[in-house]
């Protein structure tokens, strides 16, 4: 199955969380990464008092179910020293699910599709880099350019 992550980093050396945590998902079992778009600089979303964040979308080609996935991405953010405190706080490293071939859910532990990927250019812009058709796994999606999210190069 394929699935699309979005991976976000503010805190420490950030390039090189993200270089781990992509890393990391490829060694998860029976998971491979298929694409990694560029990184870009983002301004912070949510609670603005906080650094800026650099996001990538990566996809991966899976045999792990949702929940399989989702706890791997969990473990790989605390294996690299994510500490929780509060919502949309400054972190070493988040990975999130956004999409999983033919799977939706709604509960407590998982929502995919993501429930605010469509309103996040800090998610459709690496997005649209990686489904430049502005469709991913059957969900459709519009991407719109902003200052406020910038391509800083490869990771
Ligand atoms: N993640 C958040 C909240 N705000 N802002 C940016 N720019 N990038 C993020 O990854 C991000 C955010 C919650 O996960
Ligand atoms: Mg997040
Ligand atoms: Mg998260």
């Amino acid at each position: 199955m394929r699935a699309v992550l979005g991976l976000g980093a503010n805190l420490g050396d950030p390039l090189a969380a993200l270089r781990s945590a992509v890393d990391a998902l490829g060694l998860l079992p029976h998971t491979a990464v298929t694409a990694v778009s560029s990184v870009y600089q983002t301004a912070p979303v949510g609670y603005a008092d906080q650094p800026d964040f650099y996001n990538i979308v990566v996809t991966v080609d899976t045999s792990l179910t949702p929940h399989a996935l989702l706890g791997g991405c969990l473990g790989i953010e605390a294996a690299l020293g994510r500490v929780r405190t509060f919502r949309n706080a400054p972190r070493v490293v988040d990975i999130d699910l956004l999409l999983y071939e033919g799977y939706t859910e709604a509960t407590e532990e998982l929502t995919v599709p993501h429930p605010r990927m469509m309103e996040r250019a800090f998610v459709l812009v690496p997005l649209s880099e990686v489904f430049p058709a502005g469709e991913a796994l059957g969900t459709r999606f519009e991407a719109i350019a902003t200052p406020d999210v910038r391509r800083i190069g490869e990771l």
